[in-house]
Parts: C-alpha cells; structure tokens; sequence
C-alpha cells in the first residue's frame, strides 16, 4: 500500500494580511501543477481563512482551521464551528493539537466530539496524538497515544482520518528544537496503526500518520524514509515559505 505524502503547515497564532500574501505569492508557482510530489495543506489562524481559500483557489494546495468548536452553535462566545469553517471553504482543521489539549483544557472526550462534527461538516480532521517528557519517561508513549487515538476511534470510527489524517507529535519535541529520532517515531506510527487496524485493517493501511515536532529540511527526509511515516505537520518551519517547500521536497 503506497500513501501519498502529505505535508501541512501550522502556522500556529503567527501571520498578518501582508505576511500571508507574501507566503502566498512565494509558494504558489511551485504548488502548482505537478511540481511537489505530495499533498499539501496550510493551516493558518481563523481570521485568515479566507484569505487562503482566495489566494489557493486555483492550486491543490488544501487550506485548514487549526481548531472548531465542539458545539454546533448558538451562544458559545469566541466559537468557531465546524459548519462555519465549511461555510468559507475550508477543506480540514487540525484537532487535540497539544496545546489545545495543554493550554486549553481539551480532553480526548472533546477533540472526539468535534472530530465527529468536522467530519460530519464535511471538514476533514487532522487528528493530533502525543505524550508528553514524563510520560515518555514513564515508558508510557504507546499506552497515552493509544488511548487519544481510540477515544475518536469509539465516537467515530476509522472512516474521518481515513479521510484527514492522524499526527504523532510528542509533546517534548514541539517547537523545542528535538525531534523524535526517525526509529523512535517510527515505533509509535507502528503502533498507531495497529490500533487503526483493530477497527479495520484495510483501512488502516490507507490512513497517513504524519510526524509532528520540530521537523525541518534537515530532518524530514529520515523521516520521511520511515515505512509508516506518511508526511509531516511543521510548525516553526512553515513560517516562511521557503523553508515549508524545502520540507515538501524532502517526499520526491
Ligand atoms: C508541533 C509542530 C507543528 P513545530 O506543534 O504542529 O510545531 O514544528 O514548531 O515543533
């Protein structure tokens, strides 16, 4: 089973109008055509959304939310809904993103809820799994990942990262300048998809696992080479648009 790399950018609470346009403009005569060999995605703030469906409208480059409310609508103040995120033309949201799940108090039953609602909006999820230092040092790695992967399994079954995407980011290689070594999360995106294949074999071997955490030019083609290793989810290297072409290259 050969799956197509698949690389996106998270661009976090970074970027301006002038900023995006320029990333825009640099980016886009090589995300045309046939150039890249993989697919692609940028992730940017909400506010910016739009500006991305617009500047990408005529590339394959694919534009997603970084998150979406758990709730449909109604009077949740500062909320973002899935359907909104339709609405505008977005094509995935990133979802259990690890500072979501740190900073903001989102818990397994939450990012399965609204993976259940982007799915069901038609918003493809990029669903995030990772341990933090202690728990790697614990020994815990494969059991905390395991359980984040199967509290959206149970909600909603295989068919929505089928669709987006799983992402294995540990939490102590996030914006750190650690990476994972290629061995090490090679052995967690195994795991992953044996959890994936206890629902449906098949299909696990259809779902990307993409690697998160300080992946760079530098590392990614390692990665990259690793048998369940399907693409990456870059964070401070996606910042300029160089850097993240750089990084799509690294999957020719
Ligand atoms: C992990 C990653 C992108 P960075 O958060 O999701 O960020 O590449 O900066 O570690």
């Amino acid at each position: 089973m050969t799956r197509k790399p698949f690389v996106v950018a998270n661009w976090k609470m970074n970027g301006s109008l002038k900023a995006n346009a320029d990333w825009i403009e640099t980016a886009l005569p090589q995300m045309s055509g046939t150039r890249l060999h993989c697919d692609v995605a940028v992730c940017a703030p909400s506010v910016y959304l739009s500006q991305l469906v617009k500047g990408f409208e005529h590339s394959a480059t694919l534009v997603g939310a970084q998150n979406c409310a758990q709730y449909t609508q109604g009077a949740y103040t500062g909320e973002v809904s899935a359907g909104m995120l339709a609405d505008i033309g977005c094509d995935l949201v990133i979802l259990g993103h690890s500072e979501r799940r740190t900073l903001f108090g989102e818990t397994d039953e939450t990012v399965a809820e609204k993976v259940k609602l982007a799915f069901d909006n038609g918003v493809m999820p990029i669903v995030c799994v990772g341990e933090t230092l202690q728990e790697r040092e614990a020994g815990q790695t494969i059991e905390v990942v395991s359980r984040q992967l199967r509290a959206v399994l149970n909600k909603v079954g295989i068919m929505p990262l089928v669709a987006g995407a799983v992402a294995y980011e540990p939490v102590w290689a996030i914006g750190t300048g650690k990476s994972a070594s290629a061995e090490d999360a090679q052995a967690v995106h195994q795991a992953l998809r044996a959890v994936l294949a206890e629902v449906d074999e098949e299909a696990s071997k259809r779902t990307r696992i993409l690697y998160g955490g300080s992946v760079k030019a530098k590392n990614a083609p390692e990665l990259f080479a690793q048998p369940d290793i399907d693409g990456a989810l870059v964070g401070g290297a996606s910042l300029k648009a160089e850097d993240f072409l750089a990084i799509c290259h690294c999957a020719d």
